[in-house]
């Protein structure tokens, strides 16, 4: 029941993360550990491709380079948004591929 709770929540505010829009310069984006810090399906997914110093966790600049090739992913009418809808997708294709 609060598993359920949780799944919905983070459905709820994951894409509103990742629909904020891209900071400049080159400051690591907080935002882009937050959304796998609450996905653990986008964390297993970021930690087997973009864990580039094998320690087993997700530094600012590894998640920044995971969530810009989440949001490739995951952006399938590639509009710089992601939609729930788009979200939820990309997070059942990931579960079911990696
Ligand atoms: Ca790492
Ligand atoms: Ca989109």
């Amino acid at each position: 029941m609060v598993a359920r709770v949780v799944a919905l929540f983070l459905l709820a505010v994951a894409p509103r993360l990742l629909a904020q829009p891209m900071p400049s310069g080159l400051r690591p984006e907080p935002a882009a550990l937050e959304l796998f810090e609450r996905d653990w399906v986008l964390m297993n997914w970021a930690l087997k491709y973009f864990d580039a110093n094998h320690d087993i966790l997700l530094q600012p600049d590894e998640a920044a380079t995971a969530a810009d090739a989440f949001r490739r992913l995951a952006d399938t009418n590639h509009d710089g948004r992601i939609t729930t809808e788009e979200y939820r997708a990309a997070r059942e294709s990931i579960l079911k591929h990696d």
